[in-house]
């Protein structure tokens, strides 16, 4: 009896492993996932119980095995069976018409194909294969004998632990361990909110997760692996390299989905040009792309000079980090008064371009890089990105080196710095009294999605300012061709034309003004749900913290900064100015208040906590169709309370005030009973 249940448990065990091995396959080699992840889990979940009761059934290479072995003392050396190469660099296009030249000579052919792929980012490794059961994995190190990783490498998803198919008795791969960026970004923003320091970059998170001597940190990193080729192998294999990458595919080793064949060196510099051009979609960083002869008798023919083979070539891309100097910190004031402190660097070329100015976001940021004016610094700069600062190298500080401090006041205009603690920023307090600010709020006001005033540009709306022929957005309107055509390179037709420009600019739409007057975190979204509530201006302008919170995606702090805004006599006096000077629109209705025997008619109710079954934002917008008020706190006068799961202190007042509190549960039924009534 005994003996069946164990045969029972040991078939399901194994029906299990292939079940998981072949998901795997399909995800990584095939990138074409069979299940969602939730089935994966039930499955691994299912065999982690079963190895529980059997721990007998436990094999070196089942999936569960991945979670980390014991730690070790130090990493050993292994000696590779074969070498594991290095490659040559090619950094312009002459250099890649050289490297095809050469070797069409060396090998006296008219023509080359080549097999082209993605350089990863990452770090090498070598893993051997015995009987189709990974043994050992290896660091590159200096070609000939690098540190065992293995214990390490067990734990990497993407890394089949037994091969499929046809095997050879001995196979060695190469490949690149990498993370990717996206695998990066989650990574790094939970072990900053464990509070522990983040990674600077995907290849050096990579490195470090590998090169750990305790294996449960590994597993924890979310690390992937990507083969390029092969030492040694004990087995017939294809004449072609693009046929060996498919093989080692078919044994469940996953290669780059980028491979291409292409011919000659034209070939090579299309395919360089277009992974340029994809580089900042890619979900993983790449430092160039790789040229590869794809016929295997060349590459034997050709062989190998020092560590790199004659036979493939690294063509660089340019670089995406560089070190530099800090020289010095400015602090630029934003249009919200916001000051972003700015670093001024000894210039230096990365990415493609020179960069002399970087951000560093904020004082928070500043102090957790701890970086220091005289520091020698990392820039990163990815496409079109501001580049960043992403790092100090703190060992080639001098002692010189000095603390960035915020400015006593304002640098634009001297008002008084506030804190922002909550958004971790520093604000001039001058308002539009602040030029920086006034320029900022100007050029929002200019720009496509607002009034969309063509021709006025940022450098124009410095001028204005700077002339002091314009102080407020209502003074734009106020501008006219004489006045324009004195200013410093602007003829006489593009004064015409501006003028031209800011008339046709003055119809316009409600969303689009409401945008234009940048209100704090209201965007262009917000603006249209503003716009659509109300109707039209007058009813905005008079409505309470509590109605606002009654448009959907609004909540108590939005709708705290329109009041605001709104309460500003200034504001209400540049309102009122832009409409005597034309700026108009077109009102319609407010948005219907749900008929009075409407469910919910009347009552007021209150969200906290999280809903597992919908976003807040649709229960709100469902109890607003009920004719519910959804307001932001509790009161006497508050109908109900919905509490989802980690519901505060609106649950602790509304049991305070004996006001009813519905759970999800409850609120579910009754918004099924409510809806179809
Ligand atoms: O992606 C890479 N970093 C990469 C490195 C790709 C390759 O095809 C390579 C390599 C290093 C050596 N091939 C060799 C021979």
């Amino acid at each position: 009896m005994a003996q069946e249940r164990i045969a029972a448990a040991r078939n399901r065990a194994a029906e299990l492993r292939r079940e998981l091995d072949e998901h795997n396959y399909r995800y990584y080699v095939l990138d074409a996932p069979s299940v969602p992840d939730a089935e994966y889990d039930r499955l691994m979940r299912e065999l982690v119980e079963l190895e529980t009761r059997h721990p007998e059934l436990v094999t070196t290479e089942s999936p569960t095995q991945r979670v980390g072995a014991e730690p070790l003392a130090a990493f050993t050396e292994v000696e590779h069976l074969e070498p594991m190469l290095s490659l040559g660099n090619a950094f312009d296009a002459q250099e890649v018409h050289d490297f095809d030249r050469r070797l069409r000579e060396l090998l006296d052919v008219v023509e080359i194909d080549y097999v082209t792929e993605p350089k990863l980012d990452g770090l090498a490794v070598s893993l051997t294969y015995h009987d189709g059961r990974l043994t050992v994995a290896a660091t590159r190190g200096d070609g000939r004998r690098g540190e065992e990783v293995t214990q390490n490498v067990r734990t990497i998803r993407g890394i089949p632990l037994r091969l499929r198919g046809d095997v050879p008795p001995l196979l060695e791969v190469r490949g690149e361990v990498f993370m990717t960026r996206s695998g990066f970004v989650e990574y790094n923003r939970q072990a900053e909110a464990r509070g522990e320091k983040p990674f600077v970059n995907p290849r050096n998170a990579a490195a470090g997760s590998l090169r750990q001597l305790d294996p449960v940190v590994t597993a924890q990193r979310p690390l992937n692996f990507c083969a390029y080729g092969v030492g040694r192998v004990d087995a017939e294999l294809p004449g072609r390299h693009s046929e060996v990458l498919q093989r080692l595919r078919d044994w469940g080793l996953p290669s780059s989905g980028e491979v291409e064949v292409v011919c000659g060196s034209d070939g090579c510099l299309a395919y360089h040009a277009a992974m340029l051009e994809r580089r900042d979609a890619l979900d993983f960083d790449i430092d160039g792309v790789v040229y590869k002869v794809d016929r295997r008798d060349w590459q034997t023919e050709l062989g190998q000079v020092a560590r790199a083979p004659r036979w493939a070539i690294a063509h660089k891309f340019p670089a995406q980090e560089e070190l530099t100097r800090l020289l010095d910190v400015d602090f630029q004031v934003g249009r919200t008064g916001v000051l972003t402190p700015v670093a001024r660097l000894e210039p230096v070329f990365v990415g493609g371009v020179t960069v002399t100015n970087a951000t560093l976001h904020n004082m928070d940021e500043i102090a957790r890089k701890d970086v220091r004016i005289g520091d020698t610094v990392s820039v990163r700069r990815a496409g079109d990105v501001i580049p960043e600062i992403v790092g100090v190298v703190a060992e080639r500080r001098d002692g010189g080196e000095r603390a960035v401090e915020l400015p006593p006041a304002c640098p634009v205009c001297g008002s008084a710095l506030v804190r922002d603690e909550e958004a971790s920023a520093v604000r001039c307090s001058g308002g539009l009294y602040c030029p920086a600010q006034r320029k900022q709020a100007i050029r929002h006001f200019a720009s496509r999605l607002a009034m969309d005033i063509e021709g006025l540009g940022d450098k124009l709306v410095d001028q204005l300012v700077d002339a002091g022929l314009v102080a407020s957005v209502a003074d734009l309107y106020r501008l006219d061709v004489e006045a324009l055509a004195g200013l410093e390179r602007m003829g006489e037709k593009s004064a015409q034309n501006l003028v031209a420009a800011l008339e046709r600019s003055k119809a316009t739409t409600l969303p689009r003004f409401l945008f234009a007057l940048g209100i704090r975190e209201v965007g262009e979204s917000t603006a249209r749900a503003l716009a659509t509530q109300f109707g039209d201006l007058p009813a905005l302008r008079e409505a309470d913290v509590e109605a606002l919170q009654q448009v959907p995606d609004v909540g108590p702090v939005v709708a705290q900064h329109v009041a605001a805004f709104f309460a500003e006599s200034h504001n209400r006096e540049v309102i009122e100015a832009l409409r005597a000077l034309g700026v108009r629109w077109q009102s319609h209705e407010p948005r219907p208040a749900a008929d009075a025997d409407a469910p919910l008619a009347g009552s007021s109710v209150v969200l906290t906590g999280t809903l597992e079954a919908m976003p807040r934002t649709e229960a709100k917008a469902r109890l607003q169709a009920l004719g519910a008020k959804v307001a932001g706190s509790v009161s006497k006068k508050t109908a109900f309370v919905i509490a989802g799961s980690e519901a505060g202190s609106k649950l602790a007042k509304a049991t305070e005030l004996g006001v009813e509190v519905l759970d999800e549960a409850d609120f579910l039924e009754r918004l099924a009973i409510w809806e179809r009534d």
